[in-house]
Protein backbone atom coordinates (compact mmCIF):
# COMPACT_ATOMS: atom_id res chain seq x y z
CA UNK A 1 0.00 0.00 0.00
CA UNK A 2 1.87 3.14 -0.97
CA UNK A 3 1.02 6.42 0.88
CA UNK A 4 2.06 8.79 -1.87
CA UNK A 5 1.08 8.75 -5.81
CA UNK A 6 3.62 7.17 -7.57
CA UNK A 7 5.89 9.03 -9.58
CA UNK A 8 5.73 8.14 -13.74
CA UNK A 9 9.34 9.12 -15.15
CA UNK A 10 9.08 7.88 -18.90
CA UNK A 11 12.45 7.76 -20.78
CA UNK A 12 11.85 8.28 -24.66
CA UNK A 13 14.35 7.63 -27.82
CA UNK A 14 14.76 6.36 -30.82
CA UNK A 15 14.85 2.29 -31.40
CA UNK A 16 18.17 0.76 -29.79
CA UNK A 17 19.28 4.61 -28.43
CA UNK A 18 19.88 2.72 -25.35
CA UNK A 19 16.93 3.76 -23.49
CA UNK A 20 15.99 0.25 -22.17
CA UNK A 21 19.99 0.47 -20.39
CA UNK A 22 19.17 4.08 -19.22
CA UNK A 23 16.25 2.52 -17.18
CA UNK A 24 17.56 -0.66 -16.20
CA UNK A 25 21.01 1.00 -15.09
CA UNK A 26 18.92 3.27 -12.63
CA UNK A 27 16.41 0.44 -11.51
CA UNK A 28 19.43 -1.99 -11.00
CA UNK A 29 21.94 0.41 -9.15
CA UNK A 30 18.37 2.51 -6.88
CA UNK A 31 17.67 -1.47 -5.94
CA UNK A 32 19.50 -2.19 -2.98
CA UNK A 33 18.18 1.08 -1.42
CA UNK A 34 14.56 0.77 -2.92
CA UNK A 35 14.19 -2.95 -3.33
CA UNK A 36 10.97 -4.33 -5.21
CA UNK A 37 8.53 -2.82 -3.66
CA UNK A 38 10.41 0.97 -4.47
CA UNK A 39 10.73 0.70 -8.24
CA UNK A 40 9.53 -0.83 -11.55
CA UNK A 41 10.32 -1.02 -14.99
CA UNK A 42 7.26 -0.52 -17.66
CA UNK A 43 8.15 -1.27 -21.39
CA UNK A 44 5.95 0.50 -24.03
CA UNK A 45 6.58 -2.32 -26.40
CA UNK A 46 4.76 -4.72 -23.66
CA UNK A 47 2.04 -2.77 -25.25
CA UNK A 48 1.93 -2.91 -28.75
CA UNK A 49 -1.77 -4.36 -30.26
CA UNK A 50 -2.70 -7.88 -30.18
CA UNK A 51 -2.78 -9.27 -33.93
CA UNK A 52 -4.52 -12.53 -33.36
CA UNK A 53 -7.04 -11.79 -36.31
CA UNK A 54 -4.28 -10.81 -38.99
CA UNK A 55 -2.09 -13.62 -40.82
CA UNK A 56 1.41 -14.05 -39.59
CA UNK A 57 2.47 -12.99 -43.04
CA UNK A 58 0.75 -9.74 -42.92
CA UNK A 59 1.64 -9.21 -39.28
CA UNK A 60 4.80 -8.69 -40.28
CA UNK A 61 4.07 -5.61 -42.23
CA UNK A 62 2.88 -3.94 -39.78
CA UNK A 63 4.32 -0.19 -39.09
CA UNK A 64 5.34 -0.74 -35.95
CA UNK A 65 7.34 2.45 -35.83
CA UNK A 66 3.60 4.11 -35.93
CA UNK A 67 2.29 5.38 -32.57
CA UNK A 68 -0.97 3.72 -33.98
CA UNK A 69 0.79 0.24 -33.65
CA UNK A 70 0.38 0.37 -29.68
CA UNK A 71 -2.67 0.28 -27.50
CA UNK A 72 -1.59 3.79 -25.43
CA UNK A 73 -5.03 3.76 -24.21
CA UNK A 74 -4.41 0.36 -22.27
CA UNK A 75 -1.03 2.16 -21.00
CA UNK A 76 -2.38 5.44 -20.15
CA UNK A 77 -5.15 3.33 -18.47
CA UNK A 78 -3.51 1.37 -16.27
CA UNK A 79 -0.62 3.61 -15.41
CA UNK A 80 -3.30 5.53 -13.98
CA UNK A 81 -4.67 2.41 -11.75
CA UNK A 82 -1.23 2.49 -10.11
CA UNK A 83 -1.46 6.03 -9.27
CA UNK A 84 -4.76 4.86 -7.82
CA UNK A 85 -2.91 2.39 -5.79
CA UNK A 86 -4.36 -0.70 -8.03
CA UNK A 87 -1.77 -3.59 -9.28
CA UNK A 88 -2.29 -3.95 -12.91
CA UNK A 89 -1.98 -6.94 -15.36
CA UNK A 90 0.48 -6.16 -17.69
CA UNK A 91 0.21 -7.50 -21.40
CA UNK A 92 3.07 -9.31 -22.30
CA UNK A 93 4.34 -9.12 -26.51
CA UNK A 94 5.73 -11.77 -28.26
CA UNK A 95 8.20 -10.50 -31.41
CA UNK A 96 8.06 -13.73 -33.21
CA UNK A 97 4.72 -14.37 -33.50
CA UNK A 98 3.90 -9.89 -33.98
CA UNK A 99 0.87 -10.16 -31.08
CA UNK A 100 0.41 -10.75 -27.66
CA UNK A 101 0.20 -13.99 -25.29
CA UNK A 102 -2.12 -14.87 -23.63
CA UNK A 103 0.23 -14.32 -20.15
CA UNK A 104 -0.41 -11.08 -18.01
CA UNK A 105 2.00 -9.70 -15.35
CA UNK A 106 0.92 -8.67 -12.46
CA UNK A 107 2.66 -5.01 -11.46
CA UNK A 108 2.17 -3.82 -8.22
CA UNK A 109 2.25 0.32 -7.48
CA UNK A 110 5.69 1.50 -6.49
CA UNK A 111 6.96 4.60 -5.39
CA UNK A 112 8.60 5.01 -8.76
CA UNK A 113 8.01 3.94 -12.01
CA UNK A 114 10.31 3.93 -14.83
CA UNK A 115 8.22 3.81 -18.69
CA UNK A 116 10.57 3.11 -21.47
CA UNK A 117 9.50 3.15 -25.33
CA UNK A 118 9.71 4.82 -28.34
CA UNK A 119 6.62 6.28 -29.19
CA UNK A 120 5.89 7.40 -25.29
CA UNK A 121 4.95 10.89 -26.37
CA UNK A 122 2.93 11.02 -29.42
CA UNK A 123 -0.55 10.78 -27.54
CA UNK A 124 -1.37 13.36 -25.21
CA UNK A 125 -3.30 11.58 -22.30
CA UNK A 126 -0.52 9.28 -21.65
CA UNK A 127 1.94 11.98 -21.89
CA UNK A 128 -0.16 13.53 -19.56
CA UNK A 129 0.54 10.46 -17.18
CA UNK A 130 4.60 11.40 -16.72
CA UNK A 131 6.20 13.31 -14.10
CA UNK A 132 8.98 13.73 -15.48
CA UNK A 133 9.90 13.13 -19.24
CA UNK A 134 13.50 12.19 -20.37
CA UNK A 135 14.27 11.91 -24.00
CA UNK A 136 17.39 9.88 -24.79
CA UNK A 137 19.24 11.91 -27.77
CA UNK A 138 21.52 9.32 -28.88
CA UNK A 139 22.65 9.92 -33.05
CA UNK A 140 20.75 7.64 -35.13
CA UNK A 141 23.68 6.03 -37.20
CA UNK A 142 24.66 4.72 -33.69
CA UNK A 143 21.11 3.43 -33.11
CA UNK A 144 21.45 1.51 -36.47
CA UNK A 145 25.03 0.24 -35.45
CA UNK A 146 23.66 -1.36 -32.06
CA UNK A 147 19.76 -1.92 -33.43
CA UNK A 148 21.83 -4.35 -36.02
CA UNK A 149 23.88 -5.98 -32.88
CA UNK A 150 20.77 -6.70 -30.91
CA UNK A 151 18.25 -7.64 -33.38
CA UNK A 152 20.65 -10.35 -34.80
CA UNK A 153 21.41 -11.78 -31.63
CA UNK A 154 18.24 -11.02 -29.75
CA UNK A 155 15.49 -10.90 -31.98
CA UNK A 156 16.63 -13.73 -34.31
CA UNK A 157 16.91 -10.71 -37.66
CA UNK A 158 18.90 -11.41 -40.64
CA UNK A 159 21.04 -7.75 -41.64
CA UNK A 160 19.00 -8.06 -44.64
CA UNK A 161 15.38 -7.62 -42.73
CA UNK A 162 17.20 -5.28 -40.50
CA UNK A 163 18.05 -3.00 -42.96
CA UNK A 164 15.19 -3.53 -45.27
CA UNK A 165 12.94 -2.32 -41.98
CA UNK A 166 15.11 0.39 -40.97
CA UNK A 167 14.70 2.07 -44.55
CA UNK A 168 10.85 1.37 -45.03
CA UNK A 169 9.88 2.39 -41.21
CA UNK A 170 12.13 2.86 -38.61
CA UNK A 171 14.37 5.85 -40.25
CA UNK A 172 11.16 7.72 -42.16
CA UNK A 173 8.95 7.36 -38.81
CA UNK A 174 11.48 8.27 -36.61
CA UNK A 175 11.83 11.85 -38.60
CA UNK A 176 7.84 11.82 -38.48
CA UNK A 177 6.71 11.20 -34.71
CA UNK A 178 10.12 10.88 -32.57
CA UNK A 179 12.48 13.13 -32.93
CA UNK A 180 9.72 15.88 -33.29
CA UNK A 181 8.72 14.55 -29.90
CA UNK A 182 11.84 15.54 -28.19
CA UNK A 183 10.33 19.25 -27.37
CA UNK A 184 8.11 17.57 -24.54
CA UNK A 185 11.18 16.60 -22.92
CA UNK A 186 12.01 18.25 -19.52
CA UNK A 187 14.91 16.62 -19.69
CA UNK A 188 17.13 15.70 -22.72
CA UNK A 189 19.87 12.86 -22.16
CA UNK A 190 22.81 12.64 -25.23
CA UNK A 191 24.35 9.12 -25.96
CA UNK A 192 21.89 7.08 -23.68
CA UNK A 193 22.69 4.40 -21.22
CA UNK A 194 26.55 5.20 -20.62
CA UNK A 195 25.80 8.42 -19.99
CA UNK A 196 27.23 8.47 -16.25
CA UNK A 197 26.37 12.13 -15.22
CA UNK A 198 23.05 11.78 -16.50
CA UNK A 199 22.11 8.47 -14.79
CA UNK A 200 23.48 10.42 -11.17
CA UNK A 201 21.91 13.00 -11.65
CA UNK A 202 18.51 11.57 -12.45
CA UNK A 203 19.06 8.95 -9.43
CA UNK A 204 19.83 11.83 -7.07
CA UNK A 205 16.14 13.41 -7.87
CA UNK A 206 14.43 9.83 -7.62
CA UNK A 207 16.25 10.01 -3.72
CA UNK A 208 15.28 13.19 -2.81
CA UNK A 209 11.67 12.60 -4.34
CA UNK A 210 11.16 9.30 -1.96
CA UNK A 211 13.05 11.15 1.02
CA UNK A 212 10.79 14.12 0.89
P1 LIG B 1 13.05 -0.84 -29.21
N1 LIG B 1 9.30 -4.27 -33.57
C1 LIG B 1 9.46 -5.36 -34.40
O1 LIG B 1 10.47 -5.45 -35.10
N2 LIG B 1 8.49 -6.34 -34.42
C2 LIG B 1 7.37 -6.26 -33.66
O2 LIG B 1 6.53 -7.17 -33.68
C3 LIG B 1 7.22 -5.14 -32.83
C4 LIG B 1 8.19 -4.17 -32.83
C5 LIG B 1 10.35 -3.22 -33.53
C6 LIG B 1 9.82 -1.93 -34.07
C7 LIG B 1 10.57 -0.83 -33.35
N3 LIG B 1 9.98 -1.93 -35.42
O3 LIG B 1 11.49 -0.18 -34.18
C8 LIG B 1 11.27 -1.54 -32.23
N4 LIG B 1 10.25 -2.14 -36.47
O4 LIG B 1 10.72 -2.86 -32.20
C9 LIG B 1 11.02 -0.84 -30.90
N5 LIG B 1 10.47 -2.12 -37.62
O5 LIG B 1 11.69 -1.47 -29.85
O6 LIG B 1 12.75 0.53 -28.73
O7 LIG B 1 13.39 -1.80 -28.09
O8 LIG B 1 14.06 -0.82 -30.31
MG1 LIG C 1 14.78 -1.42 -25.69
Amino acid sequence: MLTNKPTIIAITGASASGKSLFAQTIYDELFPELGENGISIIKEDAYYKAQDHIPLAIREQTNYDHPDAFEHELLTEQLHQLTENKTIKSPVYCYKTHTRTTNTIDIAPTPIILVEGILLFSNKALRDSFNMKIYIDTPLDICLIRRIKRDMVERGRSLDSITQQYEKTVRPMYYQHIEPSKSWADIIVTRGGKNRMAIEVIKAKIRQLINK
